[in-house]
């Protein structure tokens, strides 16, 4: 697609809408600039391509289309049918797996989706053999009453919080907290680093149902196969979320024992971070649980989002291009050059360093919060996100980290010397950032002070090199 038909699409259609309503037409722009002139290391945000982008803005917006392919319960959906098959054939070659469920609208609910699943496959209720059900599918809201106490009492371990889990993996205050008996694993003290032994004597003692792996915030690589043998040992589903890292797992940066689809039952996805396609997410199963993941919709989500699906589809067929693999391996690449970029300035990292996408950086020994660190970084025109590190001090809203990620700038073409001075800036910024105080004069976690003219000698900094390489360089509004 040429550069001059992007500008005029996305130009015209801006004029539609300002023909509407220009506010929305004007922050569409601003947003645009934003995220133009801005250093973007959020982890889990990307640029996706005008392709993945443009799809999103069709009809198939208008179509509901609850069910499956071939199985809705509204008429007209053979469109919607088409869309959905190709996306679901395009992510099993992607990710070599053998059933696709494209429908889930994010990462939670592809999560969820997984959740009940599991639940519907495996779990053999005295309640349920009494009502003489084959399965939770087919029970009465008087059913479900009951059956909510007969499944709060199943167990779920997932990886904690501080440690670099998601809410989702069995943090209290999330539904997976609730509906299952939680417990989590978290990292060796020392090291930072995942300790198998740990997790497998955990799994003993507390015999999960379900053993979630996969992270939000944890920099390393993890080996799925010995998941999987735990999971095997106590006899529980491993469910894998691999919403982070999928897109390293698709550019076949993690293969082998660190790619999870093999190994796990259940492998659960968004579609947006690293993967680099529309906000969405996905579960990939073994054909064993490929019914029970297909009843997603109704049993957990709403109508599908066709016209998201169809970006997916967009979305998997650019990343199955050989040229994905060698953006993924530049995202990987990348990462350990902003790390050495901060270790050889003194910072330091969580774990020592990375081996995915994530750099988490402890900015503790500057004096900082995580959230006073986030926003001296902000004010310098460096997007990021405070992040709590193991056993954190500050809890999880003030945090003492700061979560970097490689996916977004790579995608922009930044390279080693770029993400060299990435680190460089930021510890600029942070060795010139001093905690303010509160009101009464009492140390503050959120408050702070950025020296003079820091701003202003970073920004200038970042935009030489935003200028090196522009954000969809054609793209030019009229
Ligand atoms: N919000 C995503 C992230 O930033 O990692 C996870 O849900």
């Amino acid at each position: 697609m040429t550069d001059s038909l992007i500008s005029s699409a996305y130009s015209q259609a801006l004029e539609v809408i300002a023909s509407v309503e220009p506010r929305i037409a004007e922050a569409t722009r601003q947003e645009l600039a934003d995220q133009r002139s801005s250093l973007k290391l959020i982890a889990s945000e990307n640029y996706a391509s005008p392709a993945v982008l443009m799809t999103m803005g069709t009809w198939f917006s208008d179509k509901y289309a609850e069910g499956t392919v071939g199985h809705r319960f509204y008429a007209g959906c053979q469109n919607v049918d088409t869309v959905e098959t190709l996306a679901a054939e395009h992510a099993r070659e992607l990710f070599g797996a053998p059933y696709a469920y494209v429908q889930p609208h994010s990462g939670i609910d592809a999560n969820l989706v997984a959740f009940w699943s599991i639940l519907a496959n495996r779990v053999e209720s005295p309640y349920l053999q009494k009502m003489q059900a084959k399965n939770v599918n087919e029970l009465t809201e008087a059913d479900w009453e009951t059956l909510r106490h007969e499944f709060g009492n199943q167990r779920l371990l997932g990886m904690s919080l501080d440690a670099g889990g998601h809410l989702t993996h069995g943090f209290r205050p999330n539904i997976s907290g609730k509906m299952f008996h939680q417990q989590q694993y978290g990292t060796d003290p020392e090291t930072g680093l995942l300790d198998y032994d740990a997790v497998a004597a955990k799994a003993r003692e507390f015999k999960p149902l379900v053993l979630v792996a996969g992270y939000s915030a944890y920099p390393r690589r993890v080996n799925f196969a010995k998941m999987r043998e735990i999971a095997d040992e106590v006899g529980a589903v491993l469910m894998v979320d691999m919403a982070h890292f999928a897109g390293l797992v698709a550019g076949k940066v993690f293969t082998g024992e660190e790619d999870p689809v093999p190994y796990a039952h259940l492998t659960t996805t968004t579609t947006h971070k690293s993967l680099r396609g529309p906000r969405g997410g996905m579960v990939l199963a073994q054909e064993e649980f490929a019914a029970d993941v297909d009843r997603g919709c109704p049993m957990v989500l709403g109508g599908p989002l066709s016209h998201v699906m169809a970006a997916k589809a967009v979305a998997f067929a650019e990343a199955r291009q050989p040229s994905f693999q060698t953006y993924a391996q530049k995202v990987a690449d990348n990462a350990k050059s902003l790390a050495e970029g901060f270790l050889t300035r003194g910072a330091n990292l969580v774990t020592g360093g990375t081996d995915n996408h994530i750099v988490l950086l402890d900015v503790s020994s500057f004096g900082l919060t995580g959230r006073q660190a986030e926003s001296a970084l902000l004010d310098a025109g460096v997007v990021t996100n405070r992040n709590s590190v193991p056993a954190d001090p500050n809890g999880a809203w003030y945090t003492s980290g700061v979560r970097l990620g490689t996916p977004a700038l790579t995608t922009r073409g930044f390279g080693h010397e770029e993400f060299d001075t990435v680190a460089e800036l930021i510890v600029d910024v942070l060795s010139n950032t001093e905690a303010g105080t509160t009101k009464a004069g009492g140390p503050s976690k959120a408050s702070y002070v950025l020296g003079d003219g820091v701003a202003d000698r970073v920004t200038k900094q970042s935009a030489d090199m935003l200028d090196k390489h522009p954000l969809y360089p054609g793209l030019v509004l009229s």
